[in-house]
């Protein structure tokens, strides 16, 4: 399409000459026709189709990587600026929709967009939250949630014709499917689906984010994972999950059976990614519509869908792992308990191991049992975290089916993550090696040659593209959050969910000591900005007192001119995948310091090296393979490894007092937490439980490796202080990051799980 076609085809969309458009009318126009020309690419449906089921989809803005995919974006800036209108203005007006939490929901984002970019046949199943997850707000250095609402009268939401009635036992709802056009980078348009209710109703909510949970029919699709700290909202979720999955069952049936499935060859028809143990209900509810409804023999049903269900883990963190009361079955979806109980007769008959059983003596469900037990496939998400459930948390299991496990290490799509977020870079990459890698992430490696890295103007220019993504961050955070950061220092960022195993804590920590030695007199080189961003789950009460510490800690330093000139330390509020897309570029110090063993994988490393940030980290998730690929030169590892965290927890011996005790350094920065200059600036009571929780638990163990962190931080600033060594270390970081591209791993989930037809017609 030339460029007069598209202006022409926008003039329609607006209904208007462009120029006398106001921005909100051109936005609504080139929504339209973006979602007009996604239409148009629709593709052919292979015989067997995936269907990646998830509670989240944390897919961000989707106007600008739209036509990045659809090859318009370019013309489009041009014809918009040809009339006085600036691109960027209009990507702001769009609404971003919070459909996932963290890593997971934007995991399954990447994902799509990949599926579609290889031209496979597969779309999203998930939920349409009307509120997603929270907007976050700052008050009195405390957290603050508020409704997230997103959809608009003009949205990507395509309302379609598909309802079902979904059973509850009380009630019965209706569904309706909305649609998302999923755009591939050059290639097929695929589809999410996302139900929801018609009786759901926004009004229900109040107070912030709290609404009667007893409601169903009105409050089903409100909110992302509404607060499940008590038995109400603990229902609520098997009402939502028994939602996507009975609905999910139901099209997957309907799709299969239209395309002349029996249904006893399902498998040849559909696969199913469940991702994570949210969707795990669709395993009973596939077989109790197969036999109740399809007339098929319990134990063939089973069988087809064992064959058709693979599932993910994405934790293994105890508490993260679902196990619902029996009690909440029997309340709210009674129909699937016969199922269940012939789930977990089979296992026990199998196996004399009530580890490995469905219902516990308690009367839990344990849901990844059923994924395990009634899937062909278990994948963790990367190298180490695949390995620890082998051998720790899920060995039982790997023992009675060790072909059943494999892994897939995560990755991300370029096309948002570098493209659309860092065109300066990805037009600089270009010029320096081709267009290849936007189709071939793996090309990327020629980067890794000395004609490129020992070549000081390659070096000075890609410091020059990372100066002005951080001015450019820094002008954005000045304007819409009236943060102040100085684009001449050390851009050091901790971005990801608020959680004690991710430990922004000890990065806290180790602001403090860093504001007591300034304090004394120890001023760095290069002035530093450690930057945060995180939403902490509302009822988690430590992961807000984490964030009440580090906004007490940024006043306190805020108001403190001896130090303020030389360290900044900021919380950017609503952390989001928007905020995402401005941060990770600007990054110089990627922090990524979990307990080693605790983090599955990781995907903001990913996107930070390949925006040429360098890795501060543990040997954990995905840092591994990172650290790897990369070298011990380009990184910086610290901390105790998986194996010696694992075995503490073993013997049960780990008592932080003795690690507050014996270094001075850290006792003085975990006593800071209590002083009257934080009690000044927050609430006593929020800053002693969190130094009391350190002190006396310390669950996620900072201690140990605080001593290590502090000294591996600093040798990361002052090797920032040679720029052109720091650059060879960005390019490095850069040119081995092809291997986190998505698309590599949606062609090993291909490959080894979905085998689905390749190739087809786009
Ligand atoms: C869930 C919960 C829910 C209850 C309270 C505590 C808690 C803690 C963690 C979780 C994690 C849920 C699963 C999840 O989001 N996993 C993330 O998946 C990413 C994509 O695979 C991966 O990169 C992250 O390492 C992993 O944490």
């Amino acid at each position: 399409m030339n460029q007069n076609q598209l202006e022409q085809m926008l003039t329609d969309a607006c209904k208007k000459d462009i120029s006398s458009c106001t921005d909100k009318e051109l936005y609504t126009g080139l929504l339209s026709l973006v979602n007009k020309l996604s239409k148009g690419r629709e593709s052919a449906q292979g015989k067997k189709k995936l269907y990646y089921i998830s509670a989240e989809f944390l897919i961000g803005k989707l106007l600008s990587n739209n036509m990045i995919n659809l090859g318009i974006y370019s013309q489009v800036k041009s014809i918009l600026a040809s009339h006085g209108k600036d691109l960027c203005v209009l990507e702001e007006l769009e609404p971003e929709p919070s459909l996932g939490n963290g890593g997971l929901g934007r995991l399954a984002a990447c994902f799509l967009d990949s599926i579609a970019t290889l031209g496979l046949n597969g779309d999203g199943i998930g939920l349409n939250y009307h509120f997603g997850l929270f907007k976050q707000l700052f008050k009195d250095n405390l957290q603050n949630e508020e409704p997230n609402p997103w959809m608009e009268n003009t949205s990507w939401l395509n309302k379609t014709n598909v309802t079902y009635q979904i059973p509850y036992r009380n009630f019965t709802l209706t569904s309706r499917m909305y649609d998302i056009e999923v755009t591939g980078y050059g290639n097929r348009t695929n589809k999410l689906h996302l139900f929801d209710v018609e009786t759901v109703d926004e009004s229900l909510v109040e107070n912030g984010i709290s609404f009667d949970k007893t409601d169903i029919s009105k409050n089903l699709t409100l909110f992302l994972y509404p607060d499940d700290s008590d038995r109400a909202g603990q229902i609520l979720r098997i009402y939502q999950q028994y939602f996507m999955v009975s609905n999910a069952a139901r099209l997957i049936l309907s799709e299969a059976a239209a395309k002349g499935s029996t249904l006893y060859d399902l498998p040849d028809y559909a696969v199913i990614q469940i991702n994570d143990t949210h969707p795990t209900m669709v395993i009973p509810e596939l077989i109790r519509l197969l036999t109740t409804e399809h007339g098929m023999e319990m134990d063939d049903a089973i069988q087809v869908v064992t064959r058709t269900c693979a599932y993910t883990n994405h934790t293994i963190l105890a508490e993260a792992l679902e196990t619902w009361p029996m009690d909440y079955f029997k309340e709210a979806v009674p129909q699937l308990i016969p199922i269940m109980e012939v789930l977990d007769d089979k296992v026990r008959r199998k196996f004399d191991d009530p580890s490995v059983y469905i219902i516990d003596k308690g009367d839990r469900v344990h849901m990844a049992h059923i994924d395990i037990h009634y899937g062909f496939s278990v994948n963790g998400v990367a190298a180490l975290h695949t390995d620890i459930l082998k051998k720790n948390e899920l060995n039982n299991f790997y023992r009675l089916y060790p072909e059943k496990f494999n892994n897939k290490t995560n990755g991300i799509t370029f096309r948002r993550w570098l493209l659309h977020c860092n065109p300066q870079l990805a037009d600089y990459i270009s010029a320096l090696i081709g267009d290849g890698f936007k189709k071939d992430a793996f090309e990327l490696k020629k980067l890794d040659d000395s004609t490129f890295t020992a070549n000081m103007k390659i070096l000075h220019r890609l410091l020059a593209i990372k100066d002005s993504k951080k001015q450019e961050l820094a002008d954005y955070l000045k304007e819409t959050q009236d943060i102040d950061i100085d684009p001449k220092s050390i851009f050091d960022i901790q971005v990801k969910r608020l959680h004690e195993y991710k430990r922004q804590q000890m990065n806290a920590l180790y602001l403090i000591h860093k504001y007591l030695e300034i304090k004394r007199g120890s001023r760095p080189t290069t002035p530093i900005t450690a930057i945060f961003g995180a939403k902490a789950a509302p009822a988690y009460t430590i992961a807000k007192d984490i964030i009440h510490m580090i906004l007490c800690l940024r006043q306190v330093i805020d108001s403190d001119p001896d130090v303020r000139p030389w360290l900044n330390v900021v919380m950017v509020n609503n952390y989001n995948v928007s905020l995402a897309e401005k941060l990770i570029p600007a990054c110089d110090i990627s922090e990524q310091i979990s307990l080693a063993s605790k983090e599955a994988s990781g995907t903001s490393n990913m996107k930070f090296m390949l925006n040429g940030a360098v890795t501060l980290g543990t040997d954990d998730g995905a840092n591994v393979e990172i650290h790897e690929l990369v070298g011990d030169d380009n990184i910086y590892i610290f901390g105790e490894s998986s194996e010696t965290v694992i075995r503490r927890y073993a013997e049960g011996s780990y008592c932080s007092r003795s690690y507050y005790e014996a270094d001075p350094d850290l006792k003085e920065a975990v006593d800071f937490i209590i002083s009257p200059a934080m009690a000044a600036a927050g609430s006593r009571e929020h800053l002693e439980r969190l130094y009391n929780e350190l002190l006396n638990k310390d669950w996620f163990m900072t201690f140990p490796d605080f001593k290590d962190y502090c000294r591996t931080r600093e040798q990361a600033l002052s090797d920032y202080e040679n720029r052109t060594a720091w650059a060879r270390k960005m390019l490095i970081n850069i040119s081995k990051a092809g291997y986190f591209s998505s698309d590599r791993t949606i062609e090993e989930y291909n490959r080894d799980i979905w085998k689905l037809d390749t190739g087809l017609a786009p």
